[in-house]
């Protein structure tokens, strides 16, 4: 049997990292076995290619090079660590995933999607998420929570024009695939979107669909 893998997404600062607090514990308070893992990241080979992209050293990287070290460090966690997980059963829970490549690639820096699209294929053998979660915030509440954080990575230095065409293709993509997108208004209080979000995973759970 194969298993699930849910997604989570949003721009910056809306809230991934404390969501993905609280759904830890919760897996842990209900005996829910859920791997969790990251993107840019997840494997060896993954973690290098992250830590090089989003240094900001790095000011000078071409758009198409972001995107094919997003879609590098893809394959390699796609093959090492979500198929087999999946494959043996299990529930894997990813910190962003293509969607990301999509909204911040696409949108943000304007590559043309039918390119995206080509390296989805070769990169995730058409690997789709069964649930993705969407963090949405306006840009100025998501950017005014991230500056209370530590030093602003390279795509965190962007404009606010980037940040809103991220965050309008993610809603478009939402919008457009309502059965695998549940999108959470993450000005909420933690609590709150905690909530939306268990129970969206509970009903993929229990066979039915969001709400
Ligand atoms: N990227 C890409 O361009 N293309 C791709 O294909 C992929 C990624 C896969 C790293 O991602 C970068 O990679 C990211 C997109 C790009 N660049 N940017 N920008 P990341 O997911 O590792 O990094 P991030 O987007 O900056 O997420 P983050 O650092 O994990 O932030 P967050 O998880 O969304 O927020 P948070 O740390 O949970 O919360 C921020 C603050 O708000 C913190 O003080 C919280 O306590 C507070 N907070 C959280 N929730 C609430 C609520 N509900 N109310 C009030 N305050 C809250």
């Amino acid at each position: 049997m194969r298993g699930r893998l849910i997604t989570l997404e949003g721009g910056e600062g809306a809230g991934k990292s404390t969501l993905l607090a609280g759904l830890r514990e919760h897996f842990q308070r209900v005996d829910m076995d859920v791997l969790t893992t990251r993107e840019p990241g997840g494997t060896l080979a993954g973690e290098a290619i992250r830590a090089l992209v989003l240094d900001p050293a790095h000011r000078g990287i071409a758009a198409e090079t972001e995107l094919l070290l997003m879609f590098a460090a893809r394959a390699q966690l796609v093959r090492e660590v979500l198929r087999p997980a999946l494959e043996a059963g299990r529930w894997v829970l990813c910190d962003r995933f293509t969607d990301a490549s999509y909204a911040y690639q696409g949108g943000g820096r304007g590559i043309d999607v039918a390119r995206i699209a080509e390296l989805e294929r070769i990169a995730t053998t058409d690997l789709k998420p069964d649930l993705t979660l969407l963090l949405d915030l306006p840009v100025a509440a998501g950017r005014a929570r991230a500056s209370q954080r530590s030093d602003a990575d390279r795509i965190e230095t962007e404009r606010d024009d980037f940040f809103e065409r991220v965050r309008a293709t993610y809603r478009a993509r939402a919008l457009a695939d309502p059965e695998r997108f549940c999108t959470i208004d993450s000005s909420q209080p933690r609590d709150r979107v905690l909530h939306a979000a268990v129970a969206a995973i509970e009903a993929l759970r229990n066979g039915q669909a969001h709400e």
